[in-house]
């Protein structure tokens, strides 16, 4: 049960990214261990670069992510923790991948008609080319399953499909691998339009929480957040009432219980004021911890250093591999 995940360093991680994906980051290294084999854990600035970034702030941006995961309980003796970039396999073997991936397939994604539509400059090859090098990320790691939110199924089934006609044109050389996102907080939405998803580029800062955040700025946004008038108040899980079935997911996932449960749980409360307390609260333990670890993590950059180095030697004795046979299966390089 090998796992590999990817994170982005833009910006700062918010609620969405904690619950769609760093819990189960933390969750998938046991796991692999547990099962003898590893959890690769990655924050991609390669990715980064498909939409407009200051050169200067980058590194600083990977820094703040890494030590958020570090934070988070990514433990870099039991996973092996990269930067994208350090590991050159994975950009070689996008290309390979480019070569069985259509054009057509590419121009169907979501994320690539959102975000090119948001461009005010350049939209870049880069940003088109995205899940390309999102599946050789996977595929150079042979890994099993990819542990995302909800916003990237598109594009992990598009790299099933990559995979697959890889396979079907040069042999079995790659792991066709599975989705897994979880089952409450798959999707996080903003606090402010419980319609769209908590977003690093696309939300209100009123409506997104960040990780980061100190307590009191976490309880005044929950306090504000939309709900909607029904009279009496009904906190249940509603499609006609998004921002309370948003605040019922969050906080069922904050406590690791199910919305049902929450829902049991206020039956008898006086109206979405107790609901918003409660989330808060327990958004609250949730992130404490986090936030307590962070700044000394983060203050050490030499360590950070430290750490990409020895997760990118352990990378590359696993992706060196993958595309040795990659390269004598499509004939490209020298004889093996
Ligand atoms: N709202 C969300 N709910 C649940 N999971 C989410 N993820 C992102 N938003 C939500 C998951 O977080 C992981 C990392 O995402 P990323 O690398 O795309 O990081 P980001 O750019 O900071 O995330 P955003 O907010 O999704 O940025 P935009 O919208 O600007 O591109 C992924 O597993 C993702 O599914």
């Amino acid at each position: 049960m090998r796992i590999f995940s990817g994170i982005q360093p833009t910006g700062q991680k918010h609620l969405g990214n904690y619950i769609g994906a760093i819990v189960q980051y933390v969750e998938g290294q046991q796991r692999a261990a547990d099962a003898g084999d590893v959890a690769i854990f990655c924050v991609v600035d390669l990715h980064a670069m498909t939409v407009p970034w200051e050169p200067d702030e980058m590194r600083a941006r990977v820094y703040d992510t890494a030590a958020i995961l570090l934070a988070a309980g990514l433990d870099p003796d039991r996973c092996i923790f990269i930067r994208q970039s350090d590991v050159h396999e994975h950009t070689e073997l996008a290309w390979h991948l480019g070569a069985v991936t259509a054009h057509g397939d590419l121009n169907r994604m979501h994320q690539f008609k959102e975000k090119s539509a948001r461009q005010r400059d350049l939209v870049s090859a880069d940003l088109f080319f995205y899940p390309v090098l999102m599946a050789a990320d996977v595929l150079a790691y042979r890994a099993n399953e990819v542990p995302v939110g909800d916003d990237q199924r598109q594009h992990v089934e598009l790299m099933r499909d990559v995979a697959q006609r890889f396979n079907d044109r040069f042999g079995e050389q790659l792991v066709v691998p599975e989705l897994k996102i979880p089952s409450v907080g798959a999707r996080i939405m903003d606090l402010q339009d419980p319609t769209s998803k908590m977003s690093t580029t696309g939300g209100s800062v009123e409506g997104t929480v960040y990780v980061l955040d100190d307590a009191k700025t976490v309880e005044k946004k929950f306090k504000r957040a939309v709900t909607d008038s029904e009279d009496p108040p009904r906190i249940a899980r509603d499609p006609s009432k998004p921002g309370v079935s948003n605040l019922i997911d969050i906080l069922a996932a904050a406590r690791g219980i199910t919305p049902e449960q929450v829902e049991e749980s206020l039956a008898d409360a006086r109206g979405y004021g107790d609901l918003k307390i409660a989330t808060a609260d327990a958004v609250n333990a949730l992130l404490e911890p986090v936030r307590e670890r962070y700044s000394a993590l983060r203050a050490d950059e030499d360590a950070l250093e430290a750490i990409f180095a020895a997760g990118a030697e352990k990378a590359r004795a696993i992706t060196s591999e993958t595309l040795r046979d990659v390269r004598a299966a499509t004939g490209v390089g020298p004889r093996t």
